[in-house]
């Protein structure tokens, strides 16, 4: 029997160095920036606060730590909108563009800083024309169209909290959000255009407005031209209200602690956690990581991260982080097969994107459409390339630095949470030495340790990852429930953030990502994560994606069950692949079952839902499917293993 925590199966050898030609251009190159951090964090993110944001009051105290709550920059004040616009405004940059927006069926909007500042100036009067101001909370329900950045950076700038529901969700869960936070008023729009089609937005919204008595207004903004109900006296028009609402706002200082939003996460279990994110801290975190991870040169980059704005990626990597350091940046609407599957490359070529920052579900779907939809576009302009959401396979990772890269884009794996605020883990473009499918180091300033169950500190090998001290971006705890903060992330290791990851420290001292330690795998007292079997069964040529879940077994207490989608055209057999796994990471991590997909359950921010497999592998009813981006994928999964236990 096996005594490691996580077993540590996986070796990769393959390294990549920056090369001389990004050195020379690169903000960090060599170890000065871990070095000053080691010395003193604190300090460290002081300088970082001082440097990168303006303050209209400086603060007194750098962090007040009282475990596990954090005040950062205590005293100090600043409104979040001024420095995402005002400043840059007022720095003579006002007709640098801000947003090249792309609509999914082709239209587009340019907006310059100045007109951003403008619109959301006037929005922020609509807004307090409505009855909203500061510690209020809005709720916003949008497709992603530069209204939804509007309408966050309004909310910020007159101090009113925003929680943003991604426009993908149900009805039942908007209502559930507006209603853990009392939200005075809801932003939506009528619709937004989706593979094609434009989805309703407004109606949804109106069942779940059936039963929120605390949103008094709501406003629709017109794009997607679906016809809509609105309810006289609390329903009205966004292009009414800009028309009515004066054109000067200035920004008012908020204090560093003041509420910026809440972001919900769903969990495993229970109802949602509304997220809380404070001012000066997050902003000075996210400022700091888009600037340094990406290596930002906001006078020359053209940035675009895919996510959408309802996740925190969204927020802090979207809105807050390039705004705040000035960026021209890419918003594209739809989906990436629209009309073709080549859309995010002939993104790419026309606006010349230089940083592009996406997930790993997607660079495993772009396995499976082929090489030849980045080919047909011109990819030179880009120059770093990111990742963020699950951990990266390593032939996912080599198949981006080929395909997409072309061979010289640093990539930046970037490991961070809805809780951290940012990034958290992640390689620095010009300093760091990557490897396929690790995300290397705990940037400057973070403090990230591998330990065992019984919380002692692991230098070499598999572990649960924890974080050591206080960072800026760091959720100040749960909307209305400090007992569920305490309880979910500082009770399992005393003294330490833990994050619900598995990690391992390979020889070189790198960090691998292992997955949700609730989906670690128990086989003959062996412990494997499922992310190692299956960057195996992706390292085979014909494997675009797996998921593997451990399913009861009366011989070995879990047998490893694989669920894999073969990249375009290709094919293999089911004992070829058991094999493969074998030769790759040990006999012990074979799975013992494989079903071939041509799609895998996952939430609808791309993020496989091993559970529901667990569940389909094991023939139990499915528990919760809500969060499911497309429940037809389970229930086809579930009649194909009804069908195989006939046979
Ligand atoms: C940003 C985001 C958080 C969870 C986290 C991990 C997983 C995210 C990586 C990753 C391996 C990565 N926020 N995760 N990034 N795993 N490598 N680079 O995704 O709150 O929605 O999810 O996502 O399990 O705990 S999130």
């Amino acid at each position: 029997m096996a005594d490691e925590t996580i077993e540590a199966l996986l070796l990769e050898q393959r390294k990549f160095p920056p090369s001389e030609a990004f050195k020379s251009r690169a903000h960090v190159v060599g170890t000065h920036l871990y070095d000053e951090a080691a010395q003193d964090y604190e300090a460290f993110w002081a300088r970082q606060a001082d440097e990168l944001v303006s303050w209209s009051r400086p603060w007194g105290t750098v962090c007040e730590w009282n475990l596990p709550f954090s005040k950062w920059f205590v005293g100090g004040q600043l409104n979040v909108a001024y420095n995402c616009l005002d400043r840059h405004v007022e720095a003579g940059r006002g007709g640098k563009v801000a947003i090249h927006w792309e609509g999914e069926p082709g239209d587009t909007r340019t907006i310059t800083y100045a007109e951003l500042l403008a619109e959301v100036e006037r929005f922020s009067n609509a807004l307090k024309d409505l009855g909203v101001g500061r510690g209020d909370r809005v709720n916003i329900y949008l497709p992603m169209i530069p209204e939804a950045v509007v309408a966050m950076l309004s909310c910020a700038r007159i101090g009113a909290a925003h929680s943003v529901v991604f426009g993908g969700f149900s009805s039942q869960a908007l209502a559930d959000r507006i209603n853990d936070a009392s939200a005075k008023v809801l932003i939506t729009a009528d619709g937004g255009w989706r593979r094609g089609e434009v989805f309703p937005l407004k109606p949804q919204a109106d069942e779940a407005l059936a039963s929120t008595p605390s949103i008094e207004h709501v406003v629709v903004v017109k794009r997607g031209g679906n016809t809509v109900d609105m309810k006289s006296g609390r329903d009205h028009w966004y292009h009414d209200l800009m028309a009515n609402a004066s054109a000067k706002c200035p920004a008012e200082p908020m204090d560093s602690e003041q509420l910026l939003f809440l972001l919900y996460t769903s969990g495993t279990t229970g109802k949602p956690k509304g997220i809380m994110h404070t001012t000066g801290g997050y902003l000075t975190h996210v400022t700091y990581t888009h600037k340094y991870v990406f290596d930002l040169h906001a006078d020359t980059d053209v940035y675009w991260c895919t996510a959408d704005v309802g996740w925190v990626t969204g927020h802090s990597y979207i809105v807050y982080g390039p705004l705040s350091n000035g960026a021209t940046q890419v918003i594209y609407e739809g989906v990436p097969n629209h009309p073709g599957n080549d859309r995010l490359w002939s993104i790419v070529e026309k606006y010349k994107v230089t940083i592009f920052y996406t997930a790993p579900t997607a660079i495993r779907t772009f396995m499976k459409w082929g090489t030849q939809e980045p080919a047909k576009h011109d990819l030179s302009s880009l120059r770093v390339i990111g990742s963020v959401g699950e951990p990266i396979n390593p032939e996912a990772w080599m198949w981006y630095h080929e395909h997409i890269g072309r061979g010289n884009c640093p990539i930046v794996d970037t490991w961070w949470q809805t809780e951290t605020g940012g990034i958290m883990i992640s390689p620095l473009p010009g300093a760091t030495t990557t490897k396929p499918g690790s995300a290397t180091f705990p940037l400057p300033g973070v403090g990230a340790e591998v330990v065992d169950e019984n919380g002692k500190v692991v230098t070499k090998g598999g572990g649960y990852l924890t974080l050591t001290h206080p960072w800026p971006g760091m959720l100040r705890g749960i909307w209305g429930d400090p007992e569920r903060y305490k309880e979910t992330y500082w009770s399992r290791f005393p003294g330490r953030y833990f994050a619900g990851d598995g990690a391992k420290l390979d020889d070189d001292g790198y960090l691998w990502l292992l997955g949700r330690v609730d989906d670690v795998m128990n086989v003959s007292g062996h412990r494997i994560s499922t992310t190692e079997v299956e960057s195996a069964l992706v390292s085979h040529p014909s494997v675009a994606e797996a998921a593997v879940v451990g399913a009861n077994d009366a011989t070995t207490g879990q047998a490893i069950i694989a669920y894999v989608t073969l990249r375009g055209g290709a094919q293999v057999n089911e004992s070829d692949l058991r094999n493969h796994v074998a030769k790759e990471i040990g006999a012990i991590a074979k799975p013992k079952t494989i079903y071939f997909t041509p799609d895998l359950p996952k939430t609808r921010s791309g993020k496989i839902m091993r559970r529901l497999l667990r569940d389909v592998a094991e023939g139990r009813n499915l528990g919760d499917t809500t969060t499911l981006a497309d429940a037809s994928v389970v229930t086809e999964l579930q009649q194909r293993a009804a069908q195989s236990s006939e046979d």
